[in-house]
C-alpha cells in the first residue's frame, strides 16, 4: 500500500517542514512553525520517527531554564505520539561565530566553543533515546585557498570528530556519529565533499568505529556523482549510518526537492538497493528512511504537510516498482543474460593461487578474444525493463 504506517520507519528533519522559506533573494514565505505541531502532524501522516537540530528546538540565546522546558514538552509531545527521535543534529552553521567553520576554524575559540556546543547536544541526542548523531559541516571549508592550511584543517576535523566519538564512548551511548558530505554551499568549498572522501577520512581517526556517513541524495548529484553507487561503497564498508533522501535536478544549487522529484530513476535503483539489497546480498537497509528536503517557497502550509506526504507516496511508488522489478521473470532472465548474476564469482578459484593461475593458459594466452569481445550484455534491454515497471508499464 502507498499509505505510509511507523512500520516503514520514515523520518523527518523538523528543519525540512520547519523551514519558512527564508533564502538569500527573499524574505520569509511562510509562517514559522511550533516544531512540537510538526512532531505531531507527522505521526499523523503516518511517519515513524522525527529528528532535529538544536538550534529547531531550542532557540541559540535561551537560557538553562528555557532549554529544560523545551525539552520536556518535547519529551511529553514524544509520549503522546508515540513517535521517535531516531536522530539528533547540531547546528555549528547559523550563527556568525561559526562563520569560518566550528571545528576547521582558524579561530581557537571557535573550535573550543563548536566543540562544547556539540558535546552537550550529545548529552541531549541520548536522552532522548536517539541512537544517531549527525555531523553537517556545512561551514566547513574555504573560499580561497590562502585562508586556510589544509593539512591543519583536517587535523582539527578529525580532532574534533574524535573527540566527540570518544564521548559517545566514554559515556557508554548506543549511538554512532553519521558524517554529511556536500561539495559547496553555504561555503565555496566545503571539506568532506562526498561519501569517499568522508570514508577515507573516517579511516584515519582513532575512535572511527562509531562513525560512519549519512550521504544525502542531492549533494552526491551536485557533485555529478552517482548516489547509489555512493550508498553501495558505503554499505560495503559498513558505514551507512544513516540517510538523507531528497530531489535534486543535477549540478546546481542544492535544491532539496521532495524524493523522486528530481532525477527519477536514480530515485527509483536507491530504493531498489535500500529495499532489495545487492542481488549478492539481498536484504532491506535496516535504518531509518530520513527525508531533509525543502517544502518549495512557492508553497504555503498546505503545501508543506502535502510536500510531507509526497515524499513518503513517492518512497512507498518506487517500492512496489522496485520490488515488481526483482521479481518479474522476465528481468531474472534478463539480469542473468547480462552476467549481473556472475560478478560475485571470485576471479580466482577456490584454492587457486598466484602459481596456478598465472599457469592456466586459457586465462590468457589460450583464450579466444572473440567470445568475451562478441558478448552482447544486454544492459539496455535489462534498463528498458527497469524503466517499463518505474512508468507502470509492467
Ligand atoms: C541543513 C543541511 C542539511 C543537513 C542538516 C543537518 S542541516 O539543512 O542543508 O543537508 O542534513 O545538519
Ligand atoms: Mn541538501
Ligand atoms: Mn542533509
Ligand atoms: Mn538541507
Amino acid at each position: 500500500s502507498v499509505t505510509p504506517s511507523p512500520e516503514d520507519r520514515f523520518s523527518f528533519g523538523l528543519w525540512t517542514v520547519g523551514w519558512s522559506a527564508r533564502d538569500q533573494f527573499g524574505a520569509a514565505s511562510r509562517p514559522d512553525l511550533d516544531p512540537l505541531e510538526s512532531v505531531r502532524r507527522l505521526a499523523e501522516l503516518g511517519a515513524w520517527g522525527f529528528t532535529f537540530h538544536d538550534n529547531d528546538l531550542i532557540p541559540f540565546d535561551a537560557s538553562e531554564a528555557e532549554r529544560e522546558r523545551l525539552v520536556g514538552r518535547l519529551k511529553q509531545t514524544i509520549e503522546e505520539t508515540g513517535t521517535v527521535c531516531e536522530m539528533v543534529t547540531t547546528d555549528t552553521f547559523a550563527e556568525p561565530i561559526f562563520k569560518d567553520g566550528a571545528f576547521t576554524s582558524n579561530d581557537r575559540r571557535v573550535r573550543r566553543y563548536g566543540l562544547r556546543k556539540v558535546l552537550r547536544n550529545v548529552d541531549l541526542a541520548a536522552e532522548l533515546g536517539a541512537t544517531t548523531f549527525v555531523m553537517w559541516g556545512g561551514r566547513e571549508g574555504t573560499e580561497y585557498d590562502s585562508s586556510k592550511d589544509l593539512y591543519a584543517a583536517l587535523d582539527r576535523y578529525a580532532e574534533g570528530i574524535d573527540t566527540v566519538a570518544g564521548y559517545i564512548k566514554s559515556q557508554g551511548y548506543d549511538m554512532r556519529i553519521g558524517l554529511e558530505p556536500k561539495p559547496n554551499e553555504p561555503r565555496g568549498n566545503i571539506f568532506l565533499p562526498t561519501i569517499g572522501h568522508a570514508l577515507a577520512f573516517i579511516d584515519r581517526l582513532d575512535n572511527g568505529d562509531v562513525v560512519g556517513v549519512n550521504p544525502e541524495t542531492g549533494h552526491e548529484q551536485m557533485a555529478t556523482l552517482n548516489y547509489t553507487h555512493g550508498l553501495a561503497e558505503a554499505l560495503w564498508c559498513d558505514k551507512l549510518f544513516h540517510i538523507d533522501l531528497n530531489g535534486q535536478n543535477g549540478p546546481m544549487y542544492d535544491q532539496d526537492l521532495v524524493f523522486g522529484h528530481g532525477n527519477l530513476i536514480s530515485a527509483f535503483f536507491t530504493v531498489d538497493l535500500l529495499e532489495n539489497g545487492f542481488p549478492s546480498k539481498p536484504g532491506a537497509y535496516q535504518g531509518a528512511r530520513h527525508f531533509d528536503y525543502k517544502p518549495s517557497r512557492t508553497e504555503h502550509l498546505d503545501g508543506v504537510w502535502d510536500s510531507a506526504a509526497a515524499n513518503m507516496q513517492m518512497y512507498l511508488l518506487l517500492k512496489q516498482r522496485a520490488v515488481a522489478f526483482r521479481q518479474d521473470p522476465d528481468v531474472q532472465e534478463a539480469m542473468a543474460q547480462s552476467g549481473v548474476l556472475e560478478l560475485a564469482e571470485p576471479t580466482l578459484a577456490e584454492g587457486e593461487d598466484l602459481t596456478t593461475f598465472l599457469a592456466d593458459r586459457s586465462a590468457y594466452e589460450d583464450l579466444d578474444l572473440t567470445g568475451p569481445s562478441e558478448r552482447n550484455y544486454g544492459f539496455v534491454r535489462l534498463h528498458q525493463l527497469a524503466v517499463e515497471h518505474l512508468m507502470g508499464a509492467r
